[in-house]
């Protein structure tokens, strides 16, 4: 260790935070000058942003090395997300407004001839992540740090996040994005290199202590994992923790130097590619499980580099295996991480040589996992053969388990082959395939849904049988929750300022449930008017950037209808624009004084489709159709506007959110998990017409049911309807959505074959996603929205009674339930530096 004298030295060197206006300022300048080689004379928005968030970052770093200095002294058990996706978006006005520099940050930047916000609009938005599960992720992260809990994420370092989205002639185009031109956020780490193996065979190899033939995995392919890590700034708190990204390189350096040397310089730099192909994409499917092999190696790569690196700072404990689950959980963000349940049983019984049962013991106590969707076609299934190829000893012990399980089955169970059959983690066919789901959860202790609804359904549906064999306990429920301060504080500061002013200042802001204090305000005329002129103000920022972008002009006074989120069947963006479409039927046929009785609406689409996503892409393009001739038509001079917004990303929400009057959360019962948006959407004072699905079953417990607009039919319905759909005889399409399929159908939003799937999938389709069976409800329920939009003094009394009530959905909330059922953390107290709005 280090001596006495030379650690004085060290102490009184330490780099310390910036403190003030000026100092900020300073290094604002000196990074701009220095770290950036530019000065006053090309210091664009762009120059000010990389000095500010240089700056910014200073801090963050100092608070970041303090903190996991702490949590190493401490030693107490951490908890490890494990996640394929983390949506993170932008991140300097996250980390001035969790470390409390953000009016610093303001003042100090203006009077350098900048302002903050167009600094803060230079930033691209990290987007390594699909929608709700990375979004969730996120959310995750920022309340792990703020309620100080000792913990990291793993994630890859995608060289390519999410594709931007461009609208060309009314159709998705992708476009790679590639964001890591500059990141100030993320710290290379050379030294923390482990190399990953693929492929290769499994041999005999010496015997261990016991006298066992050791199998030997060996002659692979070997990739090296390089680690990026970036700090992650709670709020009121100087805990900051770690999120490492991998990164995937050749092993032994730039490229082979035989291959180099012997003049093939091509077949070197092709496995130089080979190797960094494994980290160069984020895989663009929602709710889809694709099977692809590269998606395989992503994974398997991945969690062989976080477990390896989990299990050597155990190993610097020198305490005894058998404390593992003590000091480290691990949490599955879904299937995708399931392999690090074989890789852990892995490395005890191969590399560090403990019996089968001892291993597996403590590698079911050391895992928890979540589910996050039922729908059929996302629920991961690896060929065998794949497997087989790729990692051998991994298919081995996952037969082993299998094996034992079976075993364990057959015992509690006897003579109930079909059972046997049914929960076999391989699946019988050509090729066999192996049930992620299922290996997850033989190999965790805890399995959770994440909303009421969906932890109920999967415990009936499909882990039912699962719940009989290893009862209700290992089941649980922990409903989805969004962080507050980007989706309050951030995205809609005036708003926050407003709620602060009335419940005592911001503390809400880490203790939500205080939000309830704004009951009190409902019947106060001038309070109500602050509100509502603040979601005008909103509504009056989207609908500029809404100009901006697409040209068209909206009407900020109308109601503006939201539904912004990936684009797939089961969350029916169809069934919305089949509405629009209704609606413009409806006001086409009316007389001029009749329209004028009519609320103005504009309804307002965002979301990507996966590129290979035919009927996605479809309903995309049935939307801006509509919007070319809804837009254009000057018979309904403003009373609907239909638009579509390009690229929807996190950093687009944080201006769409605040700006709703209602959003829509319309999925079939019993298809959405939870979603998180209707929770933004709610804490900014919108109101949502929504199924009785997900979280916005407990979300209407909170906020009651006079405070939402439900439609449709229930879970325990649609499978009788379906039924009916595909075995009943003379069903008859719903005159009104017959109405809308027949314009579409006559050419009315260009050649009807564009749409003949979208309008096939209902007849001959069978209607899957049962649109038929709730249109008329939908059409109904947006009537009674219109009804209530006239009443705005009514309206506003929802909308504050809503807002007053979500205390519940906070990220907080969620992670508090995680770390006591499930991770069994505690949190890991910094000495606090002051209070901060
Ligand atoms: C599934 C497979 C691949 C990629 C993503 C998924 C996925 C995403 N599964 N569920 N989600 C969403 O997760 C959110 C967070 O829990 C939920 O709110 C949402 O309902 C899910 O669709």
């Amino acid at each position: 260790s280090i001596p006495q004298p030379l650690r004085e030295t060290w102490r009184k060197l330490s780099a310390s935070e910036f403190d003030g206006k000026e100092q900020f300022q300073k290094e604002v300048v000196r990074h701009v000058e220095t770290t950036l080689a530019r000065s006053i004379y090309n210091c664009d928005d762009n120059a000010a942003y990389s000095g500010t968030a240089l700056a910014i970052r200073d801090n963050l770093v100092i608070k970041w090395n303090k903190t996991q200095q702490q949590q190493t002294l401490q030693d107490q058990k951490r908890v490890y997300y494990l996640s394929l996706e983390f949506l993170m978006g932008r991140t300097l006005d996250n980390a001035m407004l969790n470390t409390g520099l953000k009016d610093t940050a303001r003042e100090g930047i203006s009077e350098l001839g900048f302002r903050i916000e167009d600094i803060i609009d230079q930033e691209h938005d990290a987007a390594l992540g699909n929608g709700g599960l990375g979004r969730l992720a996120a959310c995750f992260l920022d309340s792990l740090a703020t309620l100080n809990y000792p913990a990291w994420g793993y994630g890859l370092r995608y060289r390519y996040g999410i594709f931007k989205q461009e609208i060309i002639n009314g159709f998705q185009a992708e476009v790679p994005d590639y964001w890591l031109d500059f990141n100030p956020w993320e710290f290379p780490r050379h030294d923390v290199a482990i190399d990953v193996m693929f492929y290769g065979t499994v041999n005999p190899g010496p015997r261990d202590d016991r006298g066992n033939i050791k199998k030997v995995w060996e002659g692979g392919e070997i990739v090296q994992a390089i680690a990026y890590d970036v700090p992650i700034p709670g709020y009121g708190t100087d805990c900051t923790n770690n999120l490492r990204l991998w990164s995937s390189k050749p092993s032994g350096g730039e490229f082979d130097f035989g291959k180099f040397n012997s003049g093939d310089y091509e077949g070197s730099i092709r496995d130089q590619q080979r190797a960094e192909t494994i980290s160069a994409v984020l895989y663009p499917n929602d709710n889809i499980d694709a099977g692809k092999e590269l998606r395989l190696k992503q994974q398997y790569f991945w969690v062989a580099a976080s477990l390896h690196d989990i299990v050597r700072r155990f190993k610097k404990s020198h305490r005894p295996w058998k404390e593992f689950p003590d000091q480290v959980a691990i949490q599955l963000n879904d299937t995708h991480p399931t392999l690090a349940i074989v890789e852990l049983q892995r490395i005890f019984i191969d590399i560090e040589c403990l019996p089968w049962d001892e291993a597996w013991y403590i590698v079911t106590r050391t895992f928890g996992y979540t589910n996050h969707t039922v729908l059929p076609e996302a629920l991961e299934k690896w060929s065998v053969p794949l497997v087989q190829n790729l990692l051998p000893r991994h298919l081995q012990i996952i037969y082993d388990i299998n094996l034992f399980f079976l075993q364990s089955v057959e015992r509690k169970f006897p003579k109930d082959r079909d059972l046997l059959r049914r929960v076999s983690v391989v699946e019988e066919g050509t090729p066999q395939v192996l049930r992620m789901a299922y290996l997850a959860i033989i190999g965790s202790h805890k399995v959770n849904g994440v909303a009421e609804l969906h932890s109920d359904l999967i415990k009936a549906t499909i882990f039912k049988d699962f719940v009989d064999i290893f009862g209700q306990d290992k089941f649980t429920n922990v409903t989805n929750g969004i962080t507050p301060r980007r989706w309050l504080h951030q995205a809609n500061p005036k708003l926050s300022d407003l709620i602060a002013s009335k419940v005592g200042g911001y503390d809400f802001l880490q203790n939500l449930t205080k939000l309830t204090v704004l009951e009190k305000y409902v019947d106060d005329k001038a309070f109500k008017k602050e509100w509502m002129e603040i979601k005008l103000a909103a509504k009056v920022k989207l609908a500029k950037y809404i100009k901006d972008t697409t040209q068209i002009a909206v009407n900020p006074h109308s109601l503006f209808d939201i539904q912004v989120k990936r684009i797939h069947e089961y969350k029916r963006q169809q069934m919305n624009i089949f509405g629009v479409i209704y609606r413009y039927l409806r006001l086409k046929e009316m007389t001029p004084e009749e329209r004028k009785k009519q609320v103005p609406r504009t309804s307002i689409f965002g979301g990507k489709a996966a590129p290979g996503y035919w009927m996605a892409k479809t309903i995309i393009r049935l939307i801006t159709a509509v919007g070319e001739v809804v837009n254009r038509d000057e018979e309904i001079n403003g009373l609907l506007k239909v638009i579509f917004i390009e690229d929807y990303n996190v950093s687009k929400a944080e201006i769409i959110v605040p700006a709703s009057d209602i959003s829509e959360h319309i999925s079939t019962a019993g298809t959405e998990a939870s979603g998180t948006s209707n929770m933004k959407f709610v804490l900014n004072g919108g109101l949502i017409i929504g199924t009785c699905d997900g979280a916005n079953i407990e979300i209407t417990r909170e906020i009651g049911e006079e405070n939402i607009f439900l439609l449709g039919n229930l879970a325990e319905q649609v499978e009788d309807l379906r039924h009916q759909h595909r075995f009943g005889k003379d069903v008859v399409m719903d005159p009104k959505l017959r109405e809308v399929c027949d314009v579409i159908e006559a050419g009315k939003f260009g050649s009807e074959q564009t749409y003949s799937g979208l309008i096939a999938a209902l007849t001959t389709g069978f209607d899957y996603y049962l649109v038929s069976d709730d249109f008329s409800s939908y059409i109904a329920t947006q009537d009674l929205v219109d009804e209530a939009y006239r009443d705005q003094d009514g309206w506003a009394t929802k909308s504050i009674t809503s807002v007053a009530r979500m205390g519940f959905f906070s990220a907080d909330r969620a992670i508090n339930e995680y770390a006591e059922e499930v991770w069994n953390i505690e949190p890991c107290e910094l000495p606090k530096s002051g209070s901060r709005p």
